[in-house]
């Protein structure tokens, strides 16, 4: 048998864990979609590190969703094809070409890579995107981005399906369109945004690798309205990539989520420290 660390602080390990007991309780039960942004998921070790907290999710009793991103692997693989690629207003110009590539890398090489490390974990994970079960049904977002895709149509029951069989969705930003054999590329946060609204989930957190949303000196605004926020893109104290960001939260309220979290994913144990401690991290958006 192994000897026990006695320079570790047990005793605060065991307070964590009897403090996390309320909110433990008052989650039990409740929808929390996470939204896993490519720049969010580092190496293989903070990979282990995300997978474990939502499978301890799980076993507290909450039913988590992965929706993730994956647009820095999506870039070295056009990279490495000789595909050129640009970004307006912060979304992936998308052709034919681009789309099969978005495709295979999103559904394949990164959602099985997600799937993996939860099932290493000791959790049940299932990967699906949009098309599966016609989850998330699209129309072009814009003609000058090609095959980006705005969510019209959503059906969330394979998604009650799977947690009542006690298994983590795991979903990638791809989905079908109205027509035959149509393929659209959906931005991470605007697919984990109507995943949480057809839903009408508890939490959406947008794992991000920035503290949060912050003011006019710099500080992160732990905690805002909708309006708070509307003001403030308004006069310009939001700016940049937070747009796409709060704006997503916005919807997603307006849609029946309960409240929205903006996040750093590269704090260890983010969706732990925000979900069962007084603490709490990042900047809570809630009407
Ligand atoms: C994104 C989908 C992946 C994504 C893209 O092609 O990069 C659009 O821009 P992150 O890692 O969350 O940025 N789609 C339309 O959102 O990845």
């Amino acid at each position: 048998m192994k000897s026990r660390d006695m320079n570790h602080d047990w005793i605060a390990t065991a307070r964590t864990l009897s403090e996390a007991l309320p909110f433990m309780q008052r989650y039990a039960g409740s929808i929390v979609v996470v939204k896993f942004g490519g720049n969010a998921m580092g190496d293989e070790d903070a990979m282990a590190e995300f997978a474990r907290d939502i499978v301890l999710m799980r076993q507290v009793g909450i039913n988590p969703i992965v929706v993730h991103g994956g647009g820095p692997m999506i870039n070295d693989m056009l990279t490495r094809l000789g595909i050129k690629s640009e970004f307006v207003r912060g979304k992936r110009v998308t052709d034919k070409a681009t789309v099969e590539v978005v495709e295979m890398v999103l559904t394949g090489l990164v959602n099985k890579r997600i799937v993996q490390a939860i099932m290493d974990e000791g959790g049940r994970a299932v990967g699906l995107s949009g098309k599966d079960d016609d989850l998330m049904v699209c129309e072009a977002d814009d003609p000058e981005l090609g095959f980006v895709g705005r969510p019209v149509e959503m059906n969330p029951q394979v998604l009650r399906d799977l947690f009542k069989a006690g298994i983590i969705p795991v979903v990638a930003p791809v989905a079908t369109g109205m027509q035959p054999n149509e393929t659209f590329n959906v931005n991470g946060d605007t697919a984990a945004g109507a995943i949480a609204g057809a839903l009408k989930a508890d939490r959406l957190l947008l794992l991000t690798d920035v503290s949060g949303v912050k003011d006019a000196n710099g500080n992160v605004v732990t905690a805002m309205t909708p309006e708070e926020v509307v003001a403030m893109i308004e006069d310009g104290t939001i700016a940049g990539g937070m747009i796409p960001k709060t704006e997503t939260a916005l919807k997603a309220i307006e849609d029946g989520v309960r409240a929205v979290v903006i996040l750093d994913g590269r704090v260890p144990n983010a969706c732990l420290l925000e979900l069962f401690t007084e603490h709490g991290a990042g900047s809570l958006i809630r009407p």
